[in-house]
């Protein structure tokens, strides 16, 4: 067996923009899923995870679709991919999957896209070697949105797949959306920006609360669809296409006024903050406005949760230089930027501020910008 390893990622600033047209920052994270395959020639698709040592999912290529009720949820993510490949053409003659992740799940990291990407990346290897890394991401995105059932954007599949060390990745996704399956790692809709927090003597930390989010939910879905509701009453094809909060105003309800308000502050905040980086800039000037994109998503988008805003409010007591809750929200994580030698205070608060409020224990992790999805050996 092969092996490869797609990353999970946690994303600096640009939080519910992707299905609205809008812009994000993400990096990949160094937390992988493993993904090992082989052919098989007997028309069945075997997976195991270690994550689940007593369940072995077995099925034949030809009934994935309608097997789909049946099989457990986690393995739809691994068997939508190969319903995908299969549904666009590909002739995929059975194979093997043994599947490993080290992406906290549930946190708002991107286990899924993950786990989405390393099955497919290793199913281009070995079955369909002609599909372009752009239409790896439509794919993988294609499975999670229909076999599974999670009505995502092109966020995480995107950061997982095109990330590479060392770079945040700027993806305005309405041009990236556009280009389509031709486009190339020079094309307009993706940039790598230098991100070299080491050198500033910064570390970034994220906090996963362990209260977990999910977005087959209909919380996700709902924001979605008031976002769509709010663009329709301004008569425009996405709120990526609102730029002034005045604007906003004239929106009726006050529920679609405030996620309206989110979208268009954080498309400007992603803007602000990847130009800071580009130009070179400290990234501790980036620090309030990480701070601001969280008080957005718990005010205008109310997707934050206590646990989210204690350790946002810890992070910052202790003297990060911003923080904010990373994901789709309703649970999940918080991403800190922190002086690299208070690293350890910073999450020694977390932990104190965290007992006292009765949360069970968070943990922590200090991440980097790392490399996207790849073969392992
Ligand atoms: C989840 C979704 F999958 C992404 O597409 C994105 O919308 C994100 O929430 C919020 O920014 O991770």
């Amino acid at each position: 067996m092969q092996t490869w390893v797609a990353p999970g990622r946690v994303n600096i600033i640009g939080e519910h923009t992707d299905y609205n047209d809008g812009f994000v920052l993400p990096i990949a994270l160094p937390l992988v899923v493993e993904c090992a395959a082989a052919e098989r020639g007997d028309g069945r698709v075997r997976v195991v995870s270690r994550q689940r040592p007593d369940e072995t999912v077995l099925v034949a290529v030809a009934d994935l679709a309608a097997q789909r009720d049946r099989v457990p949820g986690w393995s739809r993510y691994p068997l939508g991919v190969v319903a995908e490949f299969v549904r666009r053409g590909h002739r995929i003659a059975g194979v093997d999957l043994v599947l490993d992740g080290a992406v906290p799940i549930g946190a708002g990291l991107s286990s899924s896209a993950a786990l989405s990407c390393a099955v497919a990346i290793a199913l281009r290897d070995l079955f369909a070697p002609t599909v372009t890394d752009r239409e790896l991401i439509d794919l993988a995105r294609a499975a999670e949105n229909g076999y599974v059932g999670a009505p995502t954007g092109l966020l995480d599949q995107s950061a997982s797949i095109l990330c590479t060390a060392g770079h945040a990745l700027f993806l305005d996704i309405r041009r990236f959306a556009a280009e389509g399956a031709g486009a190339n790692a020079n094309s307009a809709g993706h940039e790598q920006i230098t991100f070299d927090i080491e050198r500033f003597g910064l570390a970034l930390l994220v906090i996963d609360t362990g209260q977990p989010h999910e977005l087959v939910d209909g919380g996700y879905g709902e924001r979605r669809a008031q976002c769509e509701a709010a663009a329709a009453e301004l008569g425009v094809p996405a709120l990526r296409d609102i730029d002034s909060v005045a604007a906003v105003g004239r929106i009726s309800d006050a529920v679609l006024r405030r996620r309206a308000r989110h979208v268009v502050t954080e498309n400007a905040r992603v803007l602000t903050v990847a130009e800071k980086l580009r130009s070179g800039q400290d990234p501790r000037s980036i620090g309030t406005i990480l701070t601001e994109g969280h008080a957005s998503l718990r005010d205008d988008f109310e997707v934050s949760t206590p646990a989210l805003d204690a350790a946002v409010a810890a992070t910052l007591d202790a003297g990060a230089h911003g923080a904010r809750m990373v994901g789709g929200g309703f649970g999940g994580s918080v991403l800190a930027l922190v002086d690299r030698e208070h690293t350890g205070a910073v999450m020694d608060a977390v932990r104190i501020r965290f007992a006292r409020s009765g949360f069970a224990e968070p943990r922590t992790f200090v991440v980097g910008p790392a490399a996207g999805a790849h073969r392992a050996d």
